[in-house]
């Protein structure tokens, strides 16, 4: 019997379930579970709440209250969410409780005696005003890779790329606004360069896996890793298992994946038999398939493998990372900030789970991003759901109940027609078998449907409500066929929508739960209590959406202005030398779309500085401008150009423009 332990990115416990999560990591592998259990596997399907992290004490710090109480309150909301979509876990655990801490602190101890952790003194990100350092999500700026806005101190969204916090262009604290200063602080560090060969081995096996996934690894591989800082100077997390250490805790990413192994552990304790967590993740015939958003694969692929194989335990390694893409939401991207998203606890108060269910996995974002919108929803829910299958289903069981008392039986001949047509549906079942199988939930829905389609198809063509007058054996023939299509349907459809189909194999006298292998069988249909699967979603229903959605934006668009920062003393700001250059040459810095290389003189000489303005001026633009400049600023090096200085530019939400002075004045007048 195949043996799979699938899990599910853990959700940050700072806000609640939109319907972007849902399409990344949670839909598909509740799907992937439901399907595999149907083939008989033994799965077990592991989650629960990331229960550290900046994001978690930032809503903390705006609300006034203990991170603990963040994570309380959205840990059942999360969870609430899920039961509300079927979404059901073996374990839903949380990464705050003891035995997680614990397990993370072994973790971390038996990287440190194996030789595969260094202590490094280096620069973080300080906020002068609050007192603390920045790390991850508490600093914001432009991505030194692609220069895209909006990237963290440890990752940046728009490419992946993991983050040097030091390297950020443009650094903004998230908590004062304040631009920080570099301060010296050590940390303990995971020497990922010591596992480049076990991890090449390692993923030469994976020649199965997506595409967007290896691609992504190997341009890691070949730019080389490198050793990450997995400690920060926070104080909610895992605290650091070394004796006097204070202030510390383990980075959010090195205790998180963690969290699969511990929830693994809850899990066995549930239910008595607490050494059987052993049973999956230390037999190595156990397929690990980690179900997660394509902004994961870094950690997923590269780190959280070389935790692993760091351990003393031999722990089996990730057999498959189906990393999805990015749901967007009426064209834009979903954005918890702009409350541009739809939450699901809402969601629910107005549909059934299972729409949503349907209309996400009919609309999947394996391989490329794909757009919600209220208009398509109601569109495959009244189309598809309920004018194809559900028409199939209603005509066919309303006709039977009339004419036969309810009853489809296998007739005692069958024609070829009948054989031929329920043959298609069969090539289509062994299609539908392979597109689960490899997470292709959209072909596998649409080939669902090709078969409900051919069903409304037949009982056209051989018209029972007239065959019932001259031949009835017809009649029976139609309705076995038909009959023969929906039991089909309701083994292969029962992984996307399965209360649905559960009500319908009650309907028909089935077991209330498939299996696979029934396809193959011919039961006779006993029907009781029909009723229509499905109702319709209204224009007006649609029309409140909408409406809720861009009130709701709206009301968040008002300006936030950016807080003063902390006060400085007059020699401070004497100590900076603010000069007018005049704009020599300026140039895209290439792979980048916000970064310009300009050339200046300073009144004594010339300098190179880069500038993250390329979004908002042409390089020709700034030929022989006047621009005021901060020429006594450390040199550092941005995309391998170095930069001596910096430009002054001011931003108003979308607009960003440069200083010029008033007058013309030459080149290097100061400005005080
Ligand atoms: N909490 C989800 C995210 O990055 C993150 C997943 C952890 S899985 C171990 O949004
Ligand atoms: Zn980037």
């Amino acid at each position: 019997m195949e043996k799979y332990l699938v899990t599910s990115a853990l959700p940050y416990a700072n806000g609640k379930l939109h319907i972007g999560h849902v399409a990344g990591a949670y839909l598909p592998a509740d799907i992937f579970v439901r399907y595999k259990r149907l083939h008989n596997a033994d799965v077990l399907y592991i989650c629960g709440t990331d229960e550290h992290g900046a994001p978690i004490s930032i809503a903390a710090e705006k609300e006034g209250v203990t991170p603990a109480d963040i994570v309380e309150r959205y840990h059942s909301s999360i969870k609430n969410s899920f039961d509300g979509l079927n979404i059901e876990f073996d374990n839903f655990s949380g990464t705050s409780r003891k035995a997680h801490h614990e397990l993370s602190q072994t973790f971390f101890t038996e990287l440190l005696e194996n030789g595969f952790i260094s202590t490094k003194t280096g620069k973080q990100f300080y906020d002068e005003k609050e007192k603390r350092f920045l790390p991850d999500r508490y600093i914001e700026g432009v991505c030194p890779h692609c220069g895209k806005d909006g990237a963290r101190g440890d990752q940046c969204d728009a490419c992946g790329k993991l983050i040097d916090a030091e390297t950020l262009v443009n650094p903004i604290s998230k908590i004062s606004g304040a631009t920080p200063i570099l301060k010296e602080t050590f940390h303990w560090c995971l020497d990922l360069p010591k596992f480049t060969e076990k991890l090449k081995t390692w993923l030469e096996t994976k020649e199965y896996w997506k595409e967007n996934v290896v691609n992504f690894i190997m341009s890691w591989l070949k730019e080389g890793l490198i050793e990450r800082a997995i400690t920060r100077d926070i104080n909610w997390g895992v605290p650091i298992p070394i004796e006097g250490v204070e202030g510390k805790v383990l980075y959010v990413w090195f205790d998180a994946p963690i969290g699969y192994i511990s929830s693994t552990k809850e899990w066995a304790e549930s239910i008595g038999e607490p050494e059987k967590w052993k049973d999956y993740w230390l037999d190595q015939e156990t397929r690990l398939i980690h179900f997660i958003g394509k902004d994961n694969i870094p950690f997923h692929t590269i780190i959280w493998p070389s935790l692993l194989m760091g351990q003393n335990e031999k722990y089996i390694l990730p057999y498959d990372v189906p990393a999805n893409e990015y749901l967007t939401l009426e064209g834009e991207k979903i954005s918890t900030s702009k409350n541009w998203a739809i939450w699901v606890e809402d969601f629910l108060k107005d549909f059934d789970g299972e729409y949503l269910r349907y209309a996400i996995a009919a609309n999947a974002p394996e391989n490329k991003d794909a757009d919600f919108n209220w208009k398509e929803f109601q569109s495959r829910i009244n189309s598809e759901l309920n004018n194809v299958f559900g028409n199939l289903v209603n005509r066919v069981f309303t006709f039977t109940q009339k004419r036969f008392e309810g009853v489809i039986a296998k007739p005692g001949k069958v024609s070829v027609k009948a054989k031929e047509t329920l043959q298609e549906a069969m090539d289509l079942v062994v299609a539908i078998d392979e597109a689960f199988n490899t997470y292709q939930i959209r072909k596998a829905i649409k080939l669902i449907m090709d078969i409900a389609r051919r069903g409304n198809r037949y009982c056209d063509e051989t018209q029972p409500w007239k065959t019932i007058k001259e031949t009835p054996e017809d009649t029976k023939e139609t309705l076995y066929v038909c009959g023969k299509l929906i039991q089909m349907i309701s083994v292969i459809f029962y992984p996307v929508i399965p209360t649905h189909i559960t009500k319908l194999r009650v309907m028909m006298g089935l077991s209330e739960i498939p299996k696979w292998d029934e396809i193959e069988e011919t039961p006779t249909i006993t029907l009781s209590d029909i009723a229509p699967l499905f109702s319709k979603i209204e224009d007006k229903q649609v029309e409140e959406q909408i409406a809720i959605l861009t009130e709701k934006s709206k009301a968040v668009q008002v300006k936030e202005v950016t807080p003063i920062k902390a006060n400085i003393e007059f020699d401070d700001f004497m100590k900076a030398d603010l000069r007018v250059v005049k704009v020599l040459t300026a140039e895209k810095i290439k792979k980048t779309d916000k970064l310009l290389k300009v050339e200046v003189d300073d009144g004594i000489g010339t300098r190179t500085v880069v500038a993250g303005i390329s979004k908002h001026y042409k390089p020709e633009d700034l030929i022989g401008k006047n621009v005021v400049m901060l020429v006594n600023l450390n040199p550092r090096k941005l995309r391998g150009v170095e930069s001596q200085g910096m430009i002054l530019a001011c931003t108003d939400g979308d607009i960003l423009t440069v200083l010029h002075p008033e007058k013309e004045v030459s080149s290097g007048s100061t400005i005080s």
